[in-house]
């Protein structure tokens, strides 16, 4: 994984904000990646940290753990940690795999290696919506259902539900929005002061958002819990939260 710092839009070549040009998951931005979603994302790097205590609660033997929209794999590094082989546990042996649609994601993700033997690792450039789901114990979606299509997003988690054994969760980490307009007002403030703090420039941050509007659409917390429940989830709640950043667990 890169560490190289993020300057994409300190060095775009634009006086005239209007002609940003729509967010995308290139070469550009996989090189520099792991340090735009750190400083980007609050809960990114708490929600990695937990991710192997949640993926410990949902071990299971021979069964099979999905990353959709892993990017550079860290999702899929953090659920590997959750179950590699542990001292008072009874070891398994499960599948792993990460699916991105940038081949730049892949490509990088490719380059890292899984240390514990008892796990089969593999990435896919394919797009999620095509993803066979099938004898899942967890499903990860770290940030990633944000930039699919509104109209996809109820047949994905529908397909991720019946891909999920008994008893399996999907792990759904989303930037969401506000119904009340002084609290998205609100959060978004805060979230801007966040990336100032980060070294973002006033510039870069306001770039920024232009390039990813309209290509992360975020919906309401109550949005996504009708969602999960129409497809079947159980235990719906959100686990984590830092600003507008968060993530539910759902339970099938
Ligand atoms: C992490 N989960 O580091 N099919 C496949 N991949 C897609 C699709 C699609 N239709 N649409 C977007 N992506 C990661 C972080 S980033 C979040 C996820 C962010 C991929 C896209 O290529 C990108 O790699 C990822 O979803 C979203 O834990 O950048 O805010």
């Amino acid at each position: 994984m890169t560490d190289n710092k993020d300057t994409i839009y300190r060095e775009a070549d634009s006086d005239n904000q209007a002609n940003v040009a729509p967010f995308k998951f290139d070469t550009k931005v996989a090189n520099v990646f792991s340090d735009m979603i750190s400083r980007s994302v609050p809960s990114y790097r708490p929600i990695l940290q937990m991710l192997p205590t949640l993926t410990r609660e949902f071990r299971q033997h021979e069964a099979n753990y999905y990353d959709l929209g892993c990017s550079l794999g860290a999702g899929l590094h953090a659920m590997a940690e959750g179950l590699k082989p542990l001292p008072h546990k009874e070891d398994i042996s499960a599948s792993l795999v990460g699916i991105d649609n940038s081949q730049a994601m892949i490509a990088k993700a490719m380059e890292s290696r899984c240390p514990y033997s008892n796990l089969n690792v593999e990435y896919k450039q394919q797009d999620i919506l095509e993803t066979e789901i099938s004898n899942a114990a967890m499903v990860l979606m770290n940030f990633t259902l944000q930039f699919i299509d509104i109209e996809y997003r109820d047949s994905l988690i529908e397909k991720i539900y019946r891909g999920l054994n008994n008893g399996g969760a999907l792990v759904l980490s989303e930037k969401v929005s506000y119904a009340d307009q002084r609290t998205q007002t609100l959060m978004t403030d805060i979230h801007h002061g966040y990336k100032l703090e980060q070294g973002y420039s006033q510039l870069e941050i306001s770039r920024k958002r232009d390039a990813i509007e309209n290509v992360l659409v975020p919906e309401t917390l109550e949005t996504h819990i009708e969602r999960l429940s129409s497809a079947g989830f159980h235990v719906i709640t959100p686990w984590f939260q830092n600003l507008q950043f968060l993530s539910i667990l759902a339970v099938k």
